[in-house]
């Protein structure tokens, strides 16, 4: 990784050592927090009375329709038998906080502001068109007979219907579920069953890095034989060539054309169902989380103000995808709910060249800009250059998400894109947090690389050693979360008994995210990464139990364990061990690229095993338990660091596992 320091940075300064808030972040701030003692004051202001603070900044934020009186009702301590909620005698409808309650002051403001595959092709929406299109989309699926509180799949790439989509389900009250567009037909209609939708909307095609994506096709294998789903509502993004099913197919010009612009919004409770999400964890199939409407939204717009401190003026760019939380909460949700001027992205960072970001940046003067490490990691690989050519002036702050970023990356972010101008907010946060929780705030916080500083008001994070004690000061631990906040999921859809044991029976009485983290002197927070099953590879999350599925589902293979490696870019790889059936003998490459063609099939193109070795056996306890610790040690390059291994039962295994590691 090349970089030079910017003049005005000291040049014995290590990235982890603590870098001030560069002057122009904090110039002509309006914000609540601008300094680390507000940040001090409001964080303990939201910890002693969270329901006289939420209860305010929801008033402020939201137009509702019944003000709400009760703040948080319900604790971590009886969530078996009850949901946490909040503000729950309220009653509104989100998209009059996205859209309507905007009209008068920012109407002819950009909401939505479209750079498409190839650079320079845009497309905008102000509030007011954003509002009508919202409508005419709501009065679509009305017509096509979808009830409030009905699922509503949608399976589309980054097209600004797509927001619109997820907002004209809201509008009817209907619950919307994004599905990523790299997922595969197995993959879309195991979320299609599980929630139960009967309406999925969809385009011809994506359009991403001058590729197309056959999303219609997959979504007629993945509906095949599924008699569930009344209506598929097509948006027309390439022409590209679809089959059609006469009674089912509706083309969503077909269907808003004529349709009412200005639709009354449903009236829904505060604690209605917003959306589902699928998130993978360590076991068994992806999760449904569900957020509600006001506590969700409260949360995505309190951070999203906050922890960028967002101006009337920004320029705001989130380079996610619709379909992670981050797209939901940080592309649509958060921004409209503040007015602000959100950047829809279609195309890839390197597409048509490594500079592609940067030339979005300048072009349409992007002042706050958040994307992943591994695409901060694979643009600081192809060399400075591709930064150094743009105008990059605009920028103040600067954003990541998705897994803990390293010194160096973050380092390279802060000189060469940012100029030494900007603070880089490190946002750690979960599908089910809703929101970012632990993060520097733009104009407050002095950060470190790779640190994601201090935990946002309502956040309280502890420590528990491996025997639940509370550490307190500098250490590292599970990292939890000891109090509900406004935007945390509710429950696992259909399933309230699964999201009770994965996230509150580990740590009975606090909420367990998962991972590891570590408090340094100065209370600031550094995530080690997942202390259980789930792997992130290159900002997708995946458990390995899934991959584990895939692999045991093809003939030749008997079992398998899979864990995560260190990636230089990825920040992780997948490592897969395996054993073969009696009598098979497949070479382990030939026996890589078809089990990626069955990752590819049954889960989709991002699930991809990177190393694969052939094992005579997997090293398990005596009690069939399978030691991960082991296969993660050698994945890690560390096979003198497997620690005691007397408890397995044939330990000749791994002499055999180490000696033909592929690291
Ligand atoms: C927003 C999102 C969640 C997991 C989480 C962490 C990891 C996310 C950071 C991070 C270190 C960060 N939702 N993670 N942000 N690790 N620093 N700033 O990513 O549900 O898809 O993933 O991602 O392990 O538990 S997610």
């Amino acid at each position: 990784m090349s970089h030079d320091a910017a003049p005005n940075t000291p040049a014995r300064r290590a990235p982890t050592d603590l870098h001030p808030v560069p002057a122009r972040v904090r110039e002509g701030s309006a914000s609540s927090i601008q300094t680390l003692d507000d940040w001090r004051r409001v964080w303990m202001a939201a910890k002693t009375d969270p329901d006289a603070f939420w209860l305010r900044e929801t008033q402020a934020r939201l137009r509702w329709r019944t003000t709400p009186t009760q703040g948080l009702h319900g604790s971590f301590h009886d969530i078996a038998d009850s949901q946490v909620a909040w503000f729950a005698d309220g009653t509104l409808n989100i998209t009059e906080s996205c859209l309507d309650q905007h009209l008068e002051t920012r109407g002819d403001k950009v909401a939505i502001l479209w750079e498409g595959d190839e650079p320079g092709q845009t497309r905008t929406f102000t509030y007011r068109e954003l509002h009508a299109e919202v409508c005419r989309a709501a009065s679509a699926l009305r017509a096509l007979g979808v009830q409030k509180g009905e699922r509503v799949i949608v399976y589309m790439g980054m097209v600004p219907e797509a927001a619109v989509a997820m907002l004209a389900c809201a509008r009817i009250g209907a619950v919307h579920s994004v599905v990523f567009g790299g997922f595969s037909a197995e993959a879309l209609r195991d979320r299609v069953r599980d929630c139960g939708a009967e309406v999925v909307i969809t385009q011809d095609e994506g359009l991403r890095g001058g590729r197309s994506i056959p999303l219609k096709a997959t979504c007629d294998a993945a509906l095949e034989g599924e008699h569930g789903v009344r209506h598929v509502l097509v948006y027309r993004r390439t022409g590209g060539a679809v089959a059609w099913q006469h009674t089912r197919d509706v083309w969503w010009h077909d269907a808003l054309a004529g349709a009412s612009a200005d639709l009354p919004a449903v009236e829904t409770a505060a604690e209605d169902p917003l959306f589902v999400l699928y998130t993978s964890g360590s076991t068994g199939r992806p999760k449904g989380l569900v957020h509600t409407c006001a506590g969700y939204l409260t949360w995505a717009s309190y951070t999203h103000e906050v922890v960028f401190d967002l101006r009337e003026d920004d320029v705001y760019a989130c380079m996610a995808d619709v379909g992670w939380i981050t797209g939901h909460s940080y592309i649509v949700y958060g921004p409209l709910a503040n007015g602000a001027t959100s950047l829809m992205f279609e195309s890839t960072p390197l597409y048509p060249d490594a500079g592609r970001y940067w030339d979005t940046v300048a072009r349409h003067g992007v002042t706050i800009f958040y994307t992943a490490p591994t695409a901060i990691r694979a643009l600081a690989a192809q060399g400075d250059h591709h930064v150094t050519r743009y105008d990059l002036s605009s920028l103040r702050v600067l954003g990541t998400v998705g897994e803990p970023i390293n010194p160096e990356a973050w380092q390279w972010y802060y000189d060469v894109v940012g100029q030494g101008r900007c603070n880089i907010v490190d946002t750690w946060w979960q599908t089910e947090t809703g929101g970012i929780c632990i993060t520097p705030i733009a104009p407050a916080t002095p950060t470190k690389g790779g640190s994601a500083t201090l935990p946002n008001p309502a956040i309280v994070p502890v420590l528990l050693d491996d025997d639940a004690h509370e550490i307190v000061g500098p250490g590292e631990g599970r990292l939890c979360l000891a109090q509900p906040w406004p935007g945390m999921a509710r429950t696992v859809w259909g399933d309230h008994e699964r999201y009770v044991s994965t996230y509150f029976s580990t740590f009975p009485g606090t909420y367990f995210t998962g991972d590891g983290c570590r408090r340094d002197s100065d209370g600031y927070h550094w995530i080690t990464g997942r202390v259980d099953d789930v792997i992130n590879v290159a900002g997708h999350r995946m458990g390995t139990a899934e991959f584990e599925a895939v692999l045991v589902s093809v003939d030749a293979i008997a079992e398998a364990g899979v864990v995560g490696f260190p990636h230089p870019i990825k920040g992780q790889g997948v490592y897969a061990y395996v054993v073969l059936q009696p009598g098979q003998q497949p070479d382990d490459e030939a026996l890589l690229t078809l089990a990626n063609a069955t990752c590819r099939a049954q889960i989709g193109a991002h699930a991809r095993i990177d190393l694969l070795q052939l094992v005579p056996g997997l090293p398990k306890t005596r009690s069939g338990k399978v030691m991960r610790r082991i296969l993660r040690k050698v994945a890690e390059g560390e096979p003198d660091k497997l620690g005691d291994v007397s408890t397995l039962a044939d330990p000749s295994v791994v002499a055999a596992i180490v000696a033909g590691a592929k690291v």
